[in-house]
């Protein structure tokens, strides 16, 4: 499971303080931290506070990275924001753009931004794309999945291989009324969205969407992680200070096979992770 951790994001009151203050060190700190915890990478999002949002995203880049290599996961809609962040990435170290979908209706071009930024980048820059349009985010499997398959068909038109794209079929939070078939449907389209490339393309979701709101956010999260890690989703961003929900993880890859069971498995599993 590659864990995308979540908590460097401008929405979380200590971080939209630490980038008022120009404090370095909270970020710092949380960068070492989720690195310990286990994160394949570091999702940073500016939050929507900061007045100079590009300039923000590359101060936080700039930051984590005198700290920690860890992977980072440049987390914005806007192409200008990322590209704040990609003036001073360091390319060796891998890096995520978060996130394009298909279109939209004020930029028919942003998935072509997005593929561009991360060829320029190099080979070891991988993509998130939404199954999202210009009509927004649907609501149901089939367009989950027919959106799918165009981000799918338009990277390998654009030579951009398809192991580079994490697919996010989108999570909503589950306690909006009306919401709660989405889960399922998510899931459903996850069967799917596996077989669009050969190998598959990589999928993720942003989990703790799913629980806002929720009392119980927890055992609703690591629960549907592990439902939708037996779907084929291979990457999450989430909460990886949350120790329920990494064992859930590790359990999970255990019982499928992913790791040898030993009595110490969860033990392995966290070594193996740091
Ligand atoms: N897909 C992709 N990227 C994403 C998301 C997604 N990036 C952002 C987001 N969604 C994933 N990250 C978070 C981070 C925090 C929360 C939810 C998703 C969260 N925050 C608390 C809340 O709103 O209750 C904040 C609490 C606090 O202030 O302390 O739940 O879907 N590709």
């Amino acid at each position: 499971m590659i864990l995308i951790a979540e908590r460097i994001n401008g929405m979380f009151t200590d971080v939209k303080q630490a980038i008022a203050d120009k404090d370095k060190k909270v970020i710092q700190d949380l960068a070492k931290r989720q690195t310990e915890a286990g994160a394949a990478y570091l999702d940073v999002n500016v939050g929507t506070a900061a007045a100079d949002q590009e300039g923000t995203m590359e101060w936080l880049v700039e930051s984590i990275q005198e700290t920690c290599s860890t992977p980072l996961c440049l987390d914005s809609q806007k192409p200008g924001v990322i590209a704040g962040g990609l003036k001073v990435i360091n390319p060796e170290n891998g890096v995520l753009l978060n996130s394009t979908p298909l279109n939209k209706k004020s930029d028919e071009e942003v998935f072509d931004k997005y593929i561009e930024m991360a060829d320029q980048v190099g080979p070891k820059a991988n993509l998130i794309a939404l199954t999202m349009d210009k009509n927004g985010v649907p609501q149901d499997t089939d367009t989950r999945v027919a959106i799918a398959a165009e981000i799918v068909s338009k990277a390998m038109e654009k030579g951009f291989d398809p192991q580079r794209l994490f697919i996010d079929p989108i999570v909503l939070p589950v306690k909006v009324p009306n919401a709660q078939v989405q889960p399922t449907n998510i899931l459903a389209a996850m069967d799917q969205i596996k077989y669009l490339a050969d190998p598959a393309p990589h999928m993720t979701v942003g989990l703790s969407n799913l629980s806002q709101g929720a009392s119980e956010r927890s055992l609703i999260n690591r629960i549907f992680l592990a439902m939708a890690m037996s779907h084929g989703l291979d990457s999450a961003i989430a909460d990886v200070f949350d120790t329920a929900l990494v064992n859930a993880v590790a359990t999970a890859e255990m019982l499928m096979n992913k790791q040898i069971y030993s009595d110490s498995f969860l033990k392995v599993y966290k070594s193996a992770n740091k």
